[in-house]
């Protein structure tokens, strides 16, 4: 108890013990001593206990929302998109129902800028601090403050092979050097179309390492370089078999033997494969001028109808051990430092996942791409995507 306000009851008592009732002199009373008060309670959480997540496929350890749904009671509604582009044309409509989506970064700057995001309540995520600050300064570029958004996972767009299926397609003619003439150069992609070439499907995910290929900036605002990406790509059009949303299958079931894709999921067809011992030895590579960073974030769009359960999710997925599921079941590391050490030693010691410095020097970090750069991009996409 403070002492004034254990003054103010010992008189309380004394007077009573004496049996005098006191009437005190109104103008001699004195101000009641403030009475020291606890920190006020944070409010009740009253959101009913639903979370809206809307993610990428494949991109969730198995049992992390079932865990988060039997420790919260908060019932997970759990949707997938495919690209960048899916995610933006939600956001833009509104009302998308959400509560957390996951944006990527190169995306996320006009995201935020247009409004669509919420800016998060970090004394509701205590977890933010177990983030790597070098990674959260990458964020910044696109998130000044790190208001908005964290990531989720991050690994990089490159090029994945079958090793036999490659050899025996390109015969006498040995590997290249640059691991990108394999999806970009004719020379190579004539002879690989025998035993399929994939492409991810998006603008935003194949013009950026066709000019990355062309020596120009990834993520080049200019017209002008968006069509020179066009015409380098109209040259092995003919020898694309798929644009792939089931890029993991269609590398581990062999439909596909080379593959423009994120490493991440190059990494799950590998094990996918090698668990199902069908043969298809994949391997991904790190070409030599580098490939692509990507984050993916998480975020709350503006108009979310359980904004506090989205940031007690945020939270959860910060423990160090449940961000170490991600990373440990689909080999894509996190930007968790604390959960570096509970990563399987396999994992960790892989350079494809984990990159070492010499290639993450090489490897491009993204910037933000404007609307009118986005639309530029798919302009050009989409004209590749439909001639032959
Ligand atoms: N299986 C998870 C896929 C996540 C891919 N996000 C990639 C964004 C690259 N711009």
């Amino acid at each position: 108890m403070k002492k004034q306000t254990l003054v103010v009851a010992l008189s309380a008592l004394m007077l009573a013990a004496c049996g005098k009732k006191e009437e005190a002199p109104a103008a001699a009373a004195p101000a009641p001593a403030p009475v020291a008060s606890a920190p006020a309670a944070p409010p009740a959480n009253t959101e009913e206990k639903v979370l809206n997540v809307y993610n990428w496929p494949d991109y969730i350890a198995a049992d992390m929302v079932a865990n988060f749904e039997k420790e919260t009671g908060i019932k997970v509604n759990y949707q997938t998109f495919e690209n960048n582009e899916g995610l933006q044309a939600k956001l833009v409509a509104g009302n998308s129902g959400f509560d957390i989506v996951v944006p990527g970064a190169v995306f996320a700057k006009s995201q935020i800028d247009a409004g669509l995001l919420m800016k998060l309540d970090k004394s509701k995520i205590p977890n933010l601090a177990n983030l790597d600050p070098t990674i959260m300064a990458k964020v910044a570029n696109v998130d000044p403050g790190n208001d908005y958004i964290f990531p989720w996972a991050w690994s990089y767009t490159t090029v994945a092979i079958n090793k036999a299926k490659v050899a025996k397609a390109l015969g006498s003619t040995p590997l290249p050097d640059n691991a990108w003439d394999l999806v970009f150069n004719p020379t190579y992609t004539a002879k690989l179309k025998s035993c399929g070439i994939a492409y991810l499907d998006s603008p935003t995910e194949v013009i950026p390492p066709a000019l990355h290929y062309l020596d120009k900036n990834p993520y080049s605002a200019d017209a002008a370089d968006h069509k020179a990406a066009g015409a380098m790509l109209a040259k092995v059009r003919k020898d694309i078999r798929l644009f792939s949303s089931t890029m993991i299958d269609d590398m581990a079931g062999g439909k596909a033997c080379v593959a423009l894709g994120w490493a991440g999921d190059l990494n799950i067809a590998k094990a996918r494969a090698a668990e199902n011992k069908n043969g298809n030895d994949i391997e991904v590579l790190l070409p030599k001028n580098g490939g692509l960073i990507f984050f993916d974030n998480l975020a709350i769009p503006k108009d979310a109808q359980h904004p506090n359960n989205a940031m007690i999710f945020m939270d959860y997925f910060l423990r160090p051990e449940v961000s170490a599921s991600l990373t440990n079941e689909l080999s894509y590391p996190t930007a968790n430092k604390a959960s570096v050490d509970k990563v399987k030693p396999e994992l960790a010691g892989d350079k494809t996942i984990f990159v070492d410095a010499d290639n993450m020097a090489k490897m491009v970090s993204p910037t933000s791409l404007s609307n009118e750069t986005r639309e530029s991009m798919s302009n050009v996409y989409t004209l590749f995507k439909k001639s032959k």
